[in-house]
């Protein structure tokens, strides 16, 4: 582990556990088309939170302060996830958005729910070109130094103790393949010092602070602004600029997809002696393609001893900033998606995904699946529902399979697909269970040379 990772000392409570994370061999040998379902086995952990703090990571997850009262977002928020980020909360124009007058009463109300929760708080974000201010875009050279170290040394003296790690910077560089830092007020003004101003003046306010570098397209290694962030930073390294971390955002989708090579560029920052975070993940997309990249990520950031967490840009696709694309773990009405399962599995964990949202009450249920024939080209399966401490009046899970593998038959349930046809969504065609009832479906895959399991996801009931 890094000199800088070994040397912070922050009162975080999951980022204490960091130092000492040992990643298990167990995760290499999870294949992106193996992952299995096994519901309810008692040992492993069955929540994000849980089975990242057995990794020694934390998971988060980015929030709106205007969601907290809606019950069934802040039972998945906090069942689920063990550190928060405000989604826009603690960016310059909420906290500060006329000049010397800082109202931090929205971001404090996520800061409260994450103290009461016994969460990790990132912060983010300190200075950024965007969701800056207009009065700050009119200053002139001198005004505009300090006016951003004053706005990172109040807000820093204000979350003191709560926020472990800092966005102190975010995206300073273009897009594209010049490599060139972004046309900022910041850089116009201030020229290409002004983002070590910013680490050294957050070193001096909060020297207990973990203080990361945040950007986006910064994941696969060989591109342009891959490179030019990986140069400042090592630049960074070797002239005793403060700097802890690097946040790779994470936003994903068909034109922008998780590369090859992520690990490689997780690796190559670590070994510059930083804690590497990623820091917006989301990934465009459904069922088991989704589920398979998600996994993907979750496992290159445990395939590097200083990774120390991962957050996901939302609790649920409905309130995703970009929720056409589907892009995060829990669905609309808080069900847990392939990806969430995914994710887990590849924590460790298993089952987990709590019991839907909805007006459920205190209906539950789980299911496990066992094969239960196999021929020379397909296999039949067997998914048992039972229903927990309660009747339930009605149950569904999904089943997906791995391509190219496809149903081929299935007996007593209501089966419907998604538009990839790899998710089954199985319903009760019966009616429901009795406390502690239970009941089983079935179906025939066609291997089609692919033998692994298929992915169970939760069960919801009613
Ligand atoms: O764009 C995605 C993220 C890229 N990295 C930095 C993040 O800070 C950024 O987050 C997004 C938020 O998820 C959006 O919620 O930043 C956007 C602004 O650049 C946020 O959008 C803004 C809308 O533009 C505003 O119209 C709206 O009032 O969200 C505000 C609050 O809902």
């Amino acid at each position: 582990m890094s000199t800088a990772h070994q040397r912070r000392s922050g009162p975080r409570r999951v980022g204490s556990r960091i130092r000492t994370a040992v990643v298990t061999a167990v995760v290499g040998a999870l294949t992106a088309g193996g992952l299995v379902a096994t519901a309810g086995t008692a040992s492993a952990q069955s929540t994000l939170a849980d089975a990242a703090e057995a990794q020694g990571r934390y998971f988060g997850a980015a929030v709106a302060a205007g969601r907290l009262g809606e019950s069934d977002y802040t039972a998945t928020l906090d069942r689920e996830f063990n550190s928060v980020t405000a989604e826009n909360s603690m960016k310059w124009e909420s906290l500060q958005p006329s000049r010397g007058n800082f109202d931090f009463s929205t971001a404090d109300r996520i800061a409260e729910h994450a103290r009461s929760q016994g969460m990790d708080l990132r912060g983010h974000t300190l200075v950024w070109h965007s969701q800056l201010p207009g009065w700050v875009e009119n200053l002139g050279t001198n005004d505009l130094r300090t006016a951003m170290n004053n706005h990172i040394t109040t807000v820093m003296e204000h979350y003191q103790g709560q926020v472990g790690s800092w966005d102190v910077v975010n995206e300073a560089f273009q897009d594209g393949g010049s490599g060139a830092r972004r046309d900022s007020v910041f850089q116009r003004r201030l020229g290409n010092s002004w983002i070590e101003e910013a680490f050294r003046t957050a070193r001096s306010v909060d020297p207990n602070a973990t203080l990361c570098y945040n950007d986006y397209n910064t994941d696969a290694w060989n591109s342009a602004k891959t490179q030019a962030v990986y140069d400042m930073v090592a630049d960074f390294v070797s002239r005793g600029v403060p700097i802890d971390c690097v946040g790779f955002q994470a936003h994903f989708n068909s034109g922008n997809p998780v590369p090859e090579n992520y690990h490689t560029t997780l690796q190559n920052f670590a070994d510059l002696g930083v804690e590497v975070q990623i820091t917006e993940l989301d990934i465009a997309g459904s069922g088991e393609s989704q589920a398979q990249q998600y996994g993907g990520v979750t496992q290159a950031c445990l395939a590097v001893s200083a990774c120390s967490g991962i957050t996901v840009w939302g609790v649920t696709d409905k309130y995703s900033w970009r929720s056409e694309d589907t892009p995060l773990l829990f669905d609309g009405d808080y069900n847990a998606k392939p990806a969430y399962h995914a994710v887990l599995e590849t924590l460790g964990g298993s089952g987990g995904g709590g019991g839907g949202g909805g007006d459920d009450g205190d209906a539950a249920c789980t299911v496990s699946y066992e094969q239960t024939q196999r021929w020379g080209d397909r296999f039949n399966g067997r998914v048992t529902v039972r229903a927990g401490d309660a009747a339930i009046g009605s149950w569904s899970t999904t089943v997906t399979v791995h391509p190219p593998q496809e149903i081929s038959a299935t007996w007593n349930g209501d089966p419907s697909w998604d538009s990839s046809g790899d998710v089954m969504t199985m319903r009760s065609d019966s009616g429901g269970l009795p406390a502690g009832g239970q009941t089983s479906f079935g179906f025939t895959v066609m291997a089609n040379g692919n033998w692994a399991a298929p992915t169970l996801g939760s069960c919801t009931a009613s």
